[in-house]
């Protein structure tokens, strides 16, 4: 058995044994207790990892701007080593098909109703099997996860996301056809964690 060994388990089992104590003590904590732990509050007399941006109980809020003409919109991912339940409510009008483009005008596949500026529930009569989400209104907001599938679409909708899982917000709309579209809506998120 070699020295070097014995004398490094030697500091770590006085640490150790410090912090047993204190944990026997209770309340009478060294110095160095709180450096350990340093912005990572326990009220719940546990260590804390530290990996939890979004605490237990009450939702937290957060707000996201989604562009009509953005491919890529606007993501959002859980930040924290939990699962959540996010509850979305978006308001705004937003435009995926011009009413003043002729050519848009002159092909009898495009209704009237679904052209102009929508609400983010998009046109319940007018769906695409080109749009990013084929069985959703055409214009409606969208929400999509890493592995292309429609989580939660229109102007309220609940998920729930894996930790570490993102997802985006975007306008449900053909692939190459964002150009022409116009507006933004406002995204209100409550996230709650499971
Ligand atoms: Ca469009």
């Amino acid at each position: 058995m070699s020295g070097e060994g014995n004398e490094g388990g030697g500091i770590w089992s006085k640490l150790v044994i410090g912090i047993v104590s204190a944990l026997v003590v209770g309340g009478a904590t060294p110095w160095w207790w709180g450096k350990l732990f340093e912005g990572k509050p326990s009220s719940s007399g546990t260590a804390e990892t530290g990996k939890a941006s979004i605490p237990a109980g009450p939702a937290k809020t957060d707000a996201l701007t989604v562009y009509a003409d953005s491919v890529k919109g606007t993501p959002w991912l859980n930040k924290g080593d939990g699962y959540v339940r996010i509850d979305y409510e978006a308001t705004g009008q937003w435009l995926s098909i011009p009413d003043n483009d002729p050519g848009i005008n002159a092909n009898p596949d495009v209704p009237e109703h679904a052209k102009g500026y929508l609400s983010p529930a998009g046109d319940p009569n007018f769906q695409s099997s080109d749009a990013v989400c084929k069985q959703v209104p055409l214009g409606a907001l969208v929400v999509v996860g890493e592995d292309g599938r429609c989580k939660a679409y229109g102007m309220k909708g609940s998920l729930e996301l894996k930790p570490g899982e993102a997802v985006v917000f975007k306008m449900n709309d053909v692939e190459g056809m964002y150009q022409d579209n116009k507006g933004q809506i406002d995204v209100k998120l409550s996230v709650v964690k499971e």
